[in-house]
C-alpha cells in the first residue's frame, strides 16, 4: 500500500476529490498553507493499493492545472534598504507536488 500526498490548489481540489471518489479511492482532504505564498493550498491523503496508484496519480495529473500567481518578491523585508522590498514577482504554481511514501501498516480501528 502507498499514501499519497498531493499538495493541489483549492480550485482544483472539489474536481479532483469527486473524481476521485468516482473511482473508489479513500481520500482525506486537509486545508493547508504555502510556505513561499503563505496563502491557502489543499493537500490530499489518499491512500491506495499499489496495483491503483498510477490511476490515482493519473487523475490527479489530469485534473490539476499549473497557474500563475504574483507573489511579493523573496526579498521583502530585507534587500540593500529595501530597495526591492514590493517588486512582485510572478510564479508558475503547480498542478500538483505529490510525494507517494509506502505505508508500513494501515489499521482501521
Ligand atoms: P508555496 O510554498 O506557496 O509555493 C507556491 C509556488 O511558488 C511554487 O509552486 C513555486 O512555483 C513558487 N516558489 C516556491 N518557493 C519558491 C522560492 N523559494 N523562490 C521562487 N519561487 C518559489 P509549486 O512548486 O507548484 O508548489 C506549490 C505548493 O506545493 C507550495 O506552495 C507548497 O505548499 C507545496 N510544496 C512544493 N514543494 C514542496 C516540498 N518540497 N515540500 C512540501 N511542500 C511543497
Ligand atoms: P469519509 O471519506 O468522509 O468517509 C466516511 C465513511 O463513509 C467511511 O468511514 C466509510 O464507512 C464510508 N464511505 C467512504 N467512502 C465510501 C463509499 N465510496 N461508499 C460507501 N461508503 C463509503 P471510514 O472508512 O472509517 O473512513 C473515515 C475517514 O477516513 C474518511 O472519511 C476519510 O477521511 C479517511 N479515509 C478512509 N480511508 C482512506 C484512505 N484510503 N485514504 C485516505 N483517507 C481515508
Amino acid at each position: 500500500m502507498k499514501l499519497i500526498i498531493a499538495i493541489i490548489q483549492d480550485e482544483d481540489a472539489t474536481r479532483l476529490v469527486s473524481a476521485l471518489m468516482n473511482d473508489g479511492y479513500g481520500v482525506t482532504k486537509l486545508a493547508t498553507t504555502g510556505g513561499f505564498l503563505r496563502a491557502g493550498n489543499t493537500t490530499l491523503l489518499v491512500g491506495v493499493e499499489d496495483e491503483r496508484l498510477e490511476g490515482c496519480l493519473h487523475l490527479i495529473e489530469k485534473l490539476c492545472k499549473a497557474r500563475k500567481q504574483m507573489a511579493a518578491s523573496p526579498m521583502a523585508g530585507g534587500g540593500i534598504a529595501g530597495m526591492y522590498a514590493h517588486m512582485p514577482i510572478e510564479v508558475t504554481v503547480g498542478g500538483a507536488t505529490v510525494f507517494v511514501v509506502d505505508v508500513d501498516q494501515f489499521h482501521k480501528y
